[in-house]
């Protein structure tokens, strides 16, 4: 019997502590920024090098479709310092903000929603700062979370600057600036640390958009993850669910596709722990295949005419978690896999 472990199957049986919180497999990339403006404008130069990212998951109400005009929306990543910066391209029918505190079912009206876990830990956040929340309302200033111990929710607006351009009568640029705090962030401190950046960094991300358009509570609430029907609204307390955001710059050799649960091939180990890739019929022809680690490392890298399947020899690399990144004249996608 073929013994198919894929890496999420892996999950399931091996403990691996830094990796067995996170439930998908979603890769994004920030690439480098240089100099910017937090203008509503995405006309710095490096936003053109970053990928877009599609925010089409509905995760209220689950699985819905969301009607011609109601909701499209997409975002972009990058990163200087100390500061994760969003680009992100939204289409909303109506504007709706029907509470005027703040602080007052901020989840309700129109807003664009940050997840952000610095370190990639994944699990429980609503309530410590293992990982934020932030709600940043059409205002442009308020930046809601739930809180820790000592306060249900909180006003984070000293996290984030960002500017709410509008194009025209339904479509809205969002840019932003998040200043980034890991997990010992406390609410009652004045003086928290930041964490400055670094290329290689991992961190826990997603981002959502909480759409109202008139009533007295949220319409739709649509997402950058396609989670599963049980964690339709577990990204503000579980950042379990959050994709990996890996920090590229030039030259890295750092080059990811969107890879989530409908993967375009399978990368597994076999019996005899060689890997296997299976291209679920999406490639054939002269294809090159690369092995790097975590931090981009190039391990190998081979060229073969491919036919649907083939195996690769691994028994000099050491156990870990590696990613192999298949390439052809009209393919280019890469998966995670584990050595054990
Ligand atoms: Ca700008
Ligand atoms: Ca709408
Ligand atoms: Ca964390
Ligand atoms: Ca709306």
């Amino acid at each position: 019997m073929k013994h198919i472990f894929t890496f999420s199957t892996l999950l399931f049986f091996i403990a691996i502590p830094a990796i067995s919180q996170h439930y998908y497999n979603d890769l994004f990339v920030a690439q480098k920024a240089d100099s910017y403006t937090i203008d509503g404008v995405g006309d710095e130069t490096f936003w053109s090098n970053c990928e877009w990212y599609n925010m089409e998951y509905v995760w209220i109400p689950y699985g819905e479709a969301m009607g011609a005009g109601d909701f499209s929306g997409r975002v972009k990543f990058a990163w200087k310092d100390d500061k994760l910066l969003i680009l992100a391209e939204i289409e909303d029918d109506v504007l709706s903000d029907q509470f005027t505190n703040p602080q007052d079912n901020y989840w309700n009206d129109d807003c664009f929603e940050v997840f952000l876990d610095e370190d990639y830990s994944g699990g429980w956040h609503q309530t410590s700062n293992n990982a934020f929340a932030y709600h940043c309302a059409l205002n442009e200033e308020d930046v809601i979370d739930s809180g820790d111990e000592t306060a249900s929710n909180v006003n984070l607006k000293n996290h984030i600057e960002f500017d709410l351009d509008t194009v025209d009568n339904t479509n809205y640029v969002w840019e932003l600036a998040i200043t980034i705090y890991d997990d010992t962030y406390r609410n009652s401190s004045s003086s928290n640390p930041t964490v400055t950046l670094s290329q290689g960094k991992e961190m826990g991300i997603a981002v959502a958009y909480c759409d109202n358009d008139g009533n007295n509570q949220r319409d739709n609430f649509i997402g950058l993850i396609d989670v599963a029907s049980q964690h339709y609204n577990s990204a503000w307390q579980d950042a379990s669910v959050f994709g990996k955001l890996t920090l590229d710059g030039p030259g890295s050799g750092i080059e990811f596709t969107r890879n989530n649960s409908k993967e375009d091939f399978l990368a597994y180990i076999n019996q005899d722990k060689n890997l296997v890739i299976d291209s679920k019929d999406n490639l054939s022809g002269n294809t090159q295949i690369t092995i790097l680690d975590m931090n981009g490392r190039i391990l190998k890298e081979t060229s073969i005419y491919f036919e649907n399947s083939t195996t690769i020899d691994i028994h000099d690399i050491n156990s870990g978690v590696y990613i192999v990144k298949l390439k052809s004249e009209d393919f280019n996608s890469s998966q995670m896999f584990y050595k054990y």
